[in-house]
């Protein structure tokens, strides 16, 4: 069967061999123009998949399009989730939706999100976009099958690199322990991984011995001859007793010349020009509307954009950055300092730096690039970031100085417990660097924004926890971390360029907050405040606290120039860099001297926000003064596709949102002094009768 109407039991459409070529052809072609619209995306992996996207949507899985939830459907696990435009793209040309709606992909609120979400659109089977899943949940779904005797097959697409995960063996064992015969696992096999050729990154092959050792039957075909595809694929549905993979071998960025076989064309979208080019090669620029479907993401995007605006907390002006002549600021990506460090001190011999795949865009790279003679100390893992954690541990405990980075959430998520007991359970001396923190990664969508990285992070005892505001910030925690610092550390960083606040002389001692204060307005943002250490800060009996740490430092010089031009309120910002340990003393005493404190984190509200709770309920100093708190965070939500600064809106991780948020407080302490002034008249009044 193929495509079916669920309720006649009859098959809608079946392609022939050549339609399905043709199929695929046009996917690569809507695929392009999504990725160019979005701005971003995963060009090589898409192309390379969609020949087997095209024979399994239209041809050999079966499924209605007018029903997507028919319970006697095949399900298609996407383990290689970041190449979802190809899921949505079959989805489409099956009928499940329209080819125009997947122009919105990776745009905020979009059912078609960055890394594929089954909640919000239908015929897409189950969230994945942590590499090395997908496989796990088939098993789980190929069992249900077997213990209910329903007759559906289970297919599962993975990526060569992915095979790289131990989980994929875990569950490969499982599925020839369990002898899943409705399970089909797919892997594209297009030789190259973000850092480069899986053979050089961390080599996975012979896969064929591999699976075949692991009780699977194993076809290995040629990933973008169609007929080939499609008789593996049909003849993989006949239960033989054993699960069954396909290793297709294909080519990254398939059918478009200057994408074929590039490494750098890996997350990467074309641009228009680029966008021209590839659909000429495709033999398609007279078939696609391109405009036509680039307005429909253009429209889309002005209404994302309108109901923003209209959701955000409104001022007499508009203070976003480099809005105005003046308060003018530079903006840098943060993990740049990161980099910048590790190429500074690299040449201390213990330092050794583990690689997990995302090497140039976390800038660990920076430590061997141009130096040749630091390779030997560069350590490729592969996307293993488990096994990489507690080797790490191992270095640590030879002497030496092992740093470990990728996706804050698969840097202190995916490896938590190889954390916990490897590293801080024996205390090593371990740097893992939580990079492209918060919702402000964008487009990736929910999958890739670490927003509660830092409350495992801080629970763990022998970990130091460090969260820099901005480049310059982040490459003097790296300094210090790196070859001060003994013990379990965890520094974590945004992706997005963001506003340089400090400079080098700026104070950065760890574990002690800085005081910032606005002095007044000035051509350059930063000119415009005053940093010192807390400890050394004399009370200014400023009205409110705002408390800190990592971008939202930034947020919160700019909320404080907002109270001040709106409400003339005086804020006192503490930079809380290092939240493990915390400055107690500085949040004490501000809470003390202010009564209003307002924290701003880019995370689940709480990893900042009730750190400083408990050290306010907890602290002598302050029982019985009546202080009002507010928190600015994300709210118990997972993150989103969109634009950084979008997801800031979206999330009300903003200044104006912390500004909006200090100024209610400051009404409610405002109001209570008159209660109380008003209850001190009346009792004065009471006692002269
Ligand atoms: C657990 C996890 N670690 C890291 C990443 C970041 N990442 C996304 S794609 C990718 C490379 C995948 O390589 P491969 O499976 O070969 O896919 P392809 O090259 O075909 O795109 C990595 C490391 C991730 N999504 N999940």
């Amino acid at each position: 069967m193929a495509l079916t109407d669920s309720t006649a039991g009859n098959v809608i459409r079946d392609y022939s061999i050549e339609q399905l070529q043709d199929a695929a052809n046009l996917m690569r072609g809507y695929d392009l123009v999504a990725l160019c619209a979005a701005g971003s995306g995963h060009a090589g992996g898409t192309l390379s998949i969609m020949d087997i996207a095209a024979a399994l949507y239209l041809k050999v899985a079966n499924h209605d399009p007018k029903n997507p939830s028919w319970p006697g459907r095949d399900r298609i696990i996407w383990s290689t989730g970041h190449k979802a435009p190809s899921l949505y793209l079959g989805l489409a040309v099956a009928g499940f939706c329209p080819v125009e709606d997947v122009m919105t992909l990776r745009k905020l609120g979009s059912p078609y999100q960055g890394h594929p979400h089954w909640l919000k659109l239908p015929g897409v089977e189950v969230s994945t976009g942590s590499l090395g899943q997908g496989l796990s949940i088939a098993v789980g779904i190929a069992l249900a099958a077997k213990l209910d005797g329903k007759p559906y097959k289970t297919f599962c697409l993975m990526g060569d690199g992915e095979q790289q995960e131990g989980q994929i063996w875990e569950a490969a064992m499982e599925a020839g322990h369990f002898h899943l015969d409705n399970l089909i696992g797919i892997i594209d096999c297009n030789r190259l991984q973000i850092d480069g050729w899986v053979k050089d990154v961390m080599d996975v092959e012979p896969l064929c011995a591999k699976y075949g050792s692991f009780g699977w039957d194993v076809m290995r075909i040629d990933g973008h001859d169609m007929n080939q595809v499609v008789d593996a694929l049909q003849q993989a549905k006949a239960p033989t007793g054993k699960p069954v993979v396909i290793l297709a071998d294909t080519v990254k960025g398939k059918g478009v010349s200057f994408m074929q076989d590039q490494a750098g064309w890996h997350g990467k979208a074309p641009n228009l020009e680029e966008l021209g080019r590839a659909l000429k090669e495709l033999g398609l620029s007279e078939r696609i509307p391109v405009q036509q479907l680039l307005d429909k993401a253009n429209c889309y995007q002005a209404e994302v954009e309108h109901k923003l605006d209209s959701k955000m907390p409104k001022f007499t002006r508009d203070y976003w950055w480099n809005g105005a002549k003046t308060m003018k600021v530079k903006m840098e990506p943060t993990r740049k300092g990161f980099g910048q460090s590790l190429a500074a001190n690299g040449d201390d011999e213990r330092v050794v730096c583990l690689g997990l795949d995302i090497s140039g865009s976390i800038t660990i790279s920076d430590f061997y690039s141009g130096k040749p003679e630091r390779k030997k100390r560069w350590i490729s893992m592969g996307i293993a970031e488990q096994s990489a954690t507690s080797a790490a541990a191992g270095l640590a405990k030879e002497g030496k100085l092992p740093v470990l980075g990728t996706y804050a959430t698969f840097a202190a998520a995916r490896n938590l417990d190889q954390i916990r007991t490897s590293v801080c359970y024996g205390n090593f001396n371990v740097m893992i660097a939580g990079a492209h923190g918060g919702v402000s990664v964008g487009p990736d969508g929910a999958t890739h924004q670490a927003l509660e990285d830092l409350f495992a992070m801080q629970g763990l005892p022998n970990m130091s926890v460090v969260v820099p505001c901005d480049v310059e910030e982040t490459r003097k925690a790296t300094n210090y971390l790196l070859l001060q610092h003994v013990g379990p550390k965890y520094i974590r960083f945004a992706r997005e360029a963001t506003p340089v606040v400090t400079n080098e002389k700026t104070p950065f001692v760890f574990g002690k907050a800085n005081v910032i204060r606005l002095r007044g307005e000035a051509a350059g943002f930063s000119d415009a405040f005053e940093t010192c250490l807390a400890a050394g800060y004399k009370n200014e009996s400023e009205d409110l606290s705002i408390i800190a740490c990592g971008p939202m430092v930034p947020e919160a010089m700019r909320a404080a120039y907002i109270l001040k031009r709106e409400y003339g309120y005086e804020s006192r910002i503490l930079n809380v860099h290092t939240l493990k340990p915390l400055d107690e003393e500085a949040i004490i005493r501000a809470a003390h001297d202010t009564g209003v404190v307002v924290t701003a984190e880019e995370h689940q509200i709480g990893a900042l926000a009730w750190r400083v709770s408990a050290v306010l309920t907890e602290s002598p100093e302050l029982y019985g003064l009546p202080i009002v708190t507010g928190a600015i965070g994300v709210r118990d939500r997972f993150g989103d596709s969109g634009a950084p600064w979008e997801l800031i809106k979206e999330f009300e991780v903003s200044a104006e949102h912390i500004a909006h948020k200090a100024a209610e407080l400051m009404a409610f302490k405002k109001k209570r002094a008159e209660e109380k002034r008003e209850e001190r008249e009346h009792l004065f009044y009471a006692g002269m009768r």
